[in-house]
């Protein structure tokens, strides 16, 4: 695990009482991007979804904004290696970033993206966490491992979906969930982790939460941060 960061850009990370939620219903298509310096304007709060692919990714986005149409427009060819970005309200964005991280892509694609991410996840100041999905049943693999090393870089929020969470009964669910809360010691304050499941909406209201407390931090939260788009 990374390396604790020293939390100049992490000043504030969910707090459990907040019960408030946005409304993710009218959440629209935005655009794609294939590069930082091509994404919307650098405003308002957005927050990041990854994960491997299956993960349940576009079940968790089409689970949380009630709209199945949603998932599908990431899945249009020619913008699966692109960073989707969705609106919620104005100046309030969700963004699906590809899961393919180690997939069967060419080495070139794969480093080209890899650079991308890692920038995006560096510079991008309206983000403001990152949103790790990872099956329950294989948690914390090589991918994942990856994005929390960038997160960590970037002092960038983590909140973990362990994800499909029905598939396992209550005991080994739990286990599972204390057995990443315990290979992620020491780094609480920055990475959280529950479990989710997008077919009983188990730790719906949880994951909600985490997405209002990051989605309406005013802008003053987070230092500006320099970026060279020239790079
Ligand atoms: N049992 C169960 N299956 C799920 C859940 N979420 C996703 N799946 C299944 O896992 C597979 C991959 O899901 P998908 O959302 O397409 O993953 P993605 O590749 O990360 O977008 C699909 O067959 C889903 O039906 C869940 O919460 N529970
Ligand atoms: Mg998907």
């Amino acid at each position: 695990m990374p390396k604790t960061p020293n939390f100049t850009r992490i000043t504030v990370i969910n707090t459990p009482n907040k019960s408030q939620k946005l409304n993710f219903k009218s959440t629209e298509f935005l655009q794609s991007a294939s590069a930082l310096n091509n994404a919307p304007a650098d405003f308002g709060c957005e927050v990041a979804f990854a994960g491997r692919s299956n993960a349940g990714k576009s079940s968790a986005i089409n689970a949380l904004t009630h709209n199945g149409k949603l998932a599908r427009t990431s899945r249009t060819p020619g913008r699966t290696q692109l960073i989707n970005f969705f609106t919620v309200a104005d100046q309030i964005r969700l963004v699906d970033l590809p899961g393919y991280g180690f997939a069967k892509v060419p080495l070139k694609v794969k480093e080209e993206w890899n650079k991308q991410l890692e920038r995006y996840l560096q510079y991008r100041r309206s983000l403001k966490g990152l949103i790790l999905l990872m099956d329950i049943r294989h948690p914390l693999k090589d991918y994942d491992r990856q994005m929390i090393e960038w997160a960590a870089v970037s002092e960038m929020p983590v909140h973990i979906l362990l994800t499909k969470c029905d598939k396992l009964k209550r005991g080994p669910a739990k286990t599972a969930l204390l057995g990443v809360k315990k290979e992620l010691k020491g780094h609480e304050r920055w990475i959280s982790v529950q479990l989710f499941s997008s077919h009983n909406h188990e730790g719906m209201d949880e994951l909600q939460r985490t997405l209002y407390w990051w989605l309406t931090l005013p802008d003053d939260d987070v230092a500006p941060i320099e970026d060279d788009l020239t790079k």
